[in-house]
């Protein structure tokens, strides 16, 4: 499922929390993508109207925000027990699988400027195609994750930074700390795909989504990956996709308020003490303590 040969769990621990990001080239093998791949496909050609499971459209990018229902190999990829272990030892207790998605740009991406998500996650990139300078390069900053400011990086704080852009082929992995100094540049040509796996915390379930899963798809997973995914924990408390990471709130995520409250009838916001907030004072509050493990 993972190839992990050659890379010690202890070695990418310490990448993880002293660099904040690994890369394992060929972690997965091609056999393992072309069945995902296979298993995804059917659900990208419908969109979700009408309670008909199927990809969203956000931010320029076609998203399946439950691969669960869509892939079991992907399912036993999320929860492979090397990776849960790798995880236990940077977050020091078990994580949760706070996100499990595919996105693929629909269109010609805009640049996402430096930012950190300040949200205390690890994300995995799964390559799903080849990442390059022309379909949405992804680039960070190394150590910068112990920052303790989010969102937008301001520009002359960049200057003279170490910046890591990520060339990466299918079946590449890219492992991030989401507080991580991050941009993902410009796309032109070419279409970028991956499985966009988050984790956290088991502590930290305000930042996980209760998965939705085709049942037949958690065959044979063992109790450890079973509550991985919150099946016998307590509900996880975060609501839907909508808002993933904890930056201010903009005028686009209004108008998107709108027309989602206008299409779903519910909606779950801050509560009206943290909308009430400047900006500066709810990030003061609203952002939760960051846990890692200690070094060894
Ligand atoms: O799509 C990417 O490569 C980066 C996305 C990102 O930075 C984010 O959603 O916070």
């Amino acid at each position: 499922m993972w190839d992990f040969a050659g890379a010690d769990l202890q070695d990418l621990k310490r990448k993880i929390l002293v660099e904040g990001a690994a890369r394992l080239a060929g972690a997965i093998p091609a056999p393992v993508i072309n069945q995902i791949d296979a298993e995804l496909t059917p659900w990208l050609q419908q969109i979700n109207f009408n309670d008909t499971p199927g990809y969203t459209l956000k931010g320029h990018s076609k998203w399946l925000y439950n691969v669960g229902l869509c892939s079991r190999t992907a399912v036993q990829l999320v929860l492979h027990e090397p990776l849960l272990d790798l995880l236990a030892l940077v977050f020091g207790e078990e994580p949760i699988v706070s996100e499990m998605q595919f996105q693929a740009s629909h269109d010609s991406l805009p640049l996402l400027p430096f930012h950190s998500d300040r949200n205390g996650g690890i994300l995995i990139f799964v390559l799903l195609s080849e990442m390059n300078a022309n379909n949405g390069q992804f680039a960070y900053i190394p150590g910068t994750q112990v920052d303790n400011r989010y969102f937008w990086i301001p520009e002359p704080e960049l200057k003279d930074k170490p910046i890591v852009k990520v060339e990466a082929v299918a079946g590449d992995v890219l492992m991030f700390d989401q507080d991580i100094w991050h941009t993902r540049f410009k796309a032109s040509t070419g279409q970028r795909k991956v499985l966009w796996l988050m984790y956290h915390p088991r502590s930290r379930r305000d930042a996980a989504i209760d998965h939705q899963l085709r049942q037949s798809n958690l065959q044979g997973l063992s109790t450890r990956q079973l509550n991985a995914l919150g099946i016998g924990l307590e509900p996880f408390q975060r609501k839907g996709t909508f808002s993933h990471v904890g930056r201010p709130f903009s005028k686009t995520d209004l108008k998107n308020a709108v027309r989602y409250a206008l299409w779903n009838r519910s909606l779950t916001l801050q509560t009206p003490k943290e909308t009430s907030l400047k900006n500066s004072e709810a990030k003061m509050v609203a952002r939760p303590a960051r846990q890692r493990a200690e070094l060894d």
